[in-house]
């Protein structure tokens, strides 16, 4: 039998679709990772939907979990915490003291932490406190860093980039304040081909960027999976450029054959395959 590593996954969780957790824990399973999934919501579905319904879940109701799951005497096998979009500030810093309890019971355990607050052609969504407190206390005490593009600038001290260059001077103090890797999703550069998507990924060994074909639609939810698949890489060994490799192979093929199928929602289930055998390789190149 193949060792088995086990994420604990805060995040949302949608009764139908799929974000957050609910686009987090069946691609990790797939890939032979054990997910112990903590909710910060339940809702029907995403809220890019008209509507939607369900509870917000409490911070305390959050570390309560937590602490149940301590108390089983079980996070020492804890290989990291992985995090995403955040509804509320209160939710951070207890995503915060849950990191700090989990470090102390595995102290080989690393956070993960999707940074999400904006993008580039909306702006930032999150609620007014929460980019400054990614910022300011949560990037410091991450291992692992996944923003996107636009994410990466407010992060990095808010000069938008426009050159590879820059990105990589950002990703740079990125990594000063924290984290030892770094994960630049949906790059966008104005000198770039107007039909790929790139990504780079950064730690201390060097840089590699990957192109992938941009698909012309939005896919909420990609950014979830991508995390989850980019952390499950590193877990089982990875080194950078295959990571990312793997990565956007995994994701191109979820959201390809969701283009091709015309859901709206992440094909997770009917394109399971791609996660573990994907249909396409993409180049990884070293800067
Ligand atoms: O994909 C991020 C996300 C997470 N959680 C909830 C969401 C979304 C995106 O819409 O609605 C509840």
């Amino acid at each position: 039998s193949r060792p088995v590593t086990s994420i604990l996954s805060v995040q949302s969780s949608v009764a139908y679709g799929h974000v957050g957790n609910s686009a987090a824990t069946f691609p990790l399973m797939r890939v032979g990772v054990e997910v112990w999934p903590v909710l910060t919501v339940h809702f029907s579905n995403h809220t890019g939907y008209p509507s939607w319904q369900g509870p917000l879940l409490s911070p305390a109701d959050v570390a309560a979990v937590v602490q149940g799951i301590d108390a089983l005497g079980v996070l020492p096998e804890c290989d990291a915490v992985l995090s995403g979009y955040q509804g509320a500030e209160e939710m951070g810093l207890t995503i915060l003291d849950v990191v700090a309890t989990v470090k102390e019971r595995n102290p080989r355990a690393i956070y993960c932490c999707d940074p999400v607050m904006g993008d580039v052609g909306r702006g930032m969504y999150v609620r007014p406190g929460i980019p400054e407190l990614m910022r300011d206390r949560v990037l410091p005490r991450a291992d692992v860093v996944t923003p996107n593009h636009y994410e990466l600038d407010f992060l990095s001290g808010g000069k938008p980039t426009t050159t590879l260059e820059e990105v990589l001077a950002a990703a740079d103090r990125l990594r000063a304040a924290g984290p030892q890797t770094v994960l630049v999703t949906s790059m966008v550069l104005p000198d770039q081909p107007g039909d790929e998507l790139q990504m780079v990924a950064v730690d201390g060994e060097g840089a590699w960027l990957v192109r992938t074909p941009l698909l012309q639609r939005v896919f909420t939810g990609s950014g979830d999976l991508t995390c989850a698949m980019f952390l499950s890489c590193l877990l089982a060994g990875d080194d950078l450029p295959t990571a990312l490799g793997t990565t956007a192979a995994r994701v191109f093929g979820v959201l390809e054959q969701t283009a091709a199928a015309g859901k709206g929602e992440l094909q997770l289930v009917a394109a399971q395959d791609e996660l573990v055998a994907p249909t396409h390789r993409f180049e990884v190149e070293r800067l």
